[in-house]
């Protein structure tokens, strides 16, 4: 390979994120339908730009020939959870689903052997198989898992070292250093009292499921030509929303599911 086509070698890359994405999403939601406590909160991809893999191969000393067989970064996933108990979570979710959609490379726990720099989260090297239009590719991809605290100082720790290409004046480098240990501990605080912030989440979350139901519910009565009810309910509902008891918003729901099946409505949207 003399010219690089990177159009060409980086599409199988998107095409891998953005499968990635859709999986990882999919894992939050079906916690949040189910009313659990979804150890996923956000999922964020991308694919290394062009000028950043040759900032690495020139780092690294790689050929720009060799570098989609050496780097294993140019695809990334990165999956931010709300404690650090939910990072292993999420690892273990992984690790249940090597040599089966994924094949497990490399473990890094950058938690319990945190960087020199302060940096933490875990990195699981992945190998993942697309089938593109022009056949399979085994693409590597690196997932790192991390809470919102260690991604907040991750963010601004990359832009420091961004620029300061690398040489960052020693003050700013101590009080970095000093932040890391500071965001850990409020992890370290938040982990303490972990179950009872699920608790209450989960309580927000049945709601909000709750009141998705009705609303679709009401909007159906609606699409069958029954306004007069719609608003009717539509007012209740209100009510009852701003009363803001969920025994009653559920008796409510049930007497629309009644309606529903007496008016023979199937579920739509
Ligand atoms: P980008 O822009 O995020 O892609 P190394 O060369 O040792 O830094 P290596 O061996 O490829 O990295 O693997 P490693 O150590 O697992 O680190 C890969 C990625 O982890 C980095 O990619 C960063 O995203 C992140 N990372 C590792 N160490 C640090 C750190 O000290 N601070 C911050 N903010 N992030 C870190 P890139 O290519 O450096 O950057």
């Amino acid at each position: 390979m003399s010219i690089i086509n990177w159009r060409e070698e980086l599409f199988p890359y998107k095409q891998a994120t953005d499968e990635l994405y859709i999986k990882f999403n999919s894992i939050k939601k079906e916690y949040i339908d189910l009313e659990q406590h979804s150890p996923i909160e956000l999922v964020q991809t991308r694919v290394k730009s062009i000028a950043s893999i040759i900032d690495k191969s020139n780092k690294r000393d790689i050929h720009l020939t060799k570098v989609f067989e050496k780097l294993e970064d140019i695809a990334g996933v990165r999956i931010i959870c709300k404690f650090v108990e939910d990072i292993y979570k999420v690892v273990q979710l992984i690790r249940d689903r090597d040599g089966k959609d994924l094949t497990i490379k490399e473990e890094e726990d950058y938690i319990n052997n945190t960087k020199s720099s302060g940096y933490r989260s875990y990195h699981i090297t992945i190998k993942y198989k697309v089938i593109t239009a022009t056949g399979a590719k085994e693409i590597p991809c690196e997932i790192q898992i991390r809470t919102m605290a260690m991604n907040f100082w991750a963010t601004i720790e990359h832009s420091l070292r961004y620029k300061y290409n690398g040489n960052m004046p020693t003050h700013l480098r101590e009080k970095i250093e000093a932040c890391a240990e500071a965001s850990f501990k409020l992890d370290t605080e938040m982990g303490t009292i972990r179950e009872e912030i699920i608790e209450t989440q989960k309580v927000i979350q049945i709601k909000e499921n709750l009141v998705y139901e009705i609303l679709k519910n009401i909007q159906n009565l609606y699409y069958i030509g029954k306004i007069e009810e719609m608003n009717e309910f539509n007012k209740e509902f209100i009510d009852l929303y701003q009363e803001g008891d969920i025994e009653k918003l559920n008796k409510f729901n049930n007497k629309l599911h009644t309606m529903a099946t007496l008016y023979k409505v199937s579920y739509i949207g």
